[in-house]
């Protein structure tokens, strides 16, 4: 019995509040072209914000997200929380990052424009 309640309790405590929304399983069944196992996604950047400004990603889930540059400015994807840099992308330029996918929302930026245009985006916990 004791076993059990510290399991709720560190259970509670991890949950935080994302208890309630949390699915208990998400692993994408049937996707016949990927097979590493990881997940993949892409986002792009304008002059001078990021399209889509939010990223949804599985949490625990290694990801590799493509940031294409379709600006006709330098960009970058970059969040040093969660440990990628694109460093600067060209414009028409790609580049990729991979990163395991944060249990809560984590913020990103471009580097060059997050002070002089607020070009930044978050990372969210589906
Ligand atoms: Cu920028």
């Amino acid at each position: 019995m004791r076993v059990i309640f510290a399991s709720l309790a560190a259970a509670l405590l991890l949950g935080g509040c994302s208890m309630g929304s949390e699915p208990a399983e998400n692993a994408p069944a049937g996707d016949a072209g990927s097979a590493g196992g990881g997940g993949s996604a892409s986002i792009s950047a304008v002059d001078n914000e990021f399209e889509p400004t939010e990223l949804q990603l599985t949490p625990g889930e290694e990801v590799t997200v493509t940031f294409a540059n379709n600006g006709e400015a330098v960009h970058t994807f970059t969040s040093d929380e969660l440990g990628f840099d694109t460093g600067n992308v060209d414009p028409g330029a790609t580049a990729e990052v991979t990163f395991t996918a944060p249990e809560e929302d984590v913020a990103f930026v471009c580097t060059i424009h997050e002070a002089s245009d607020d070009m930044v985006g978050t990372i969210v916990a589906k």
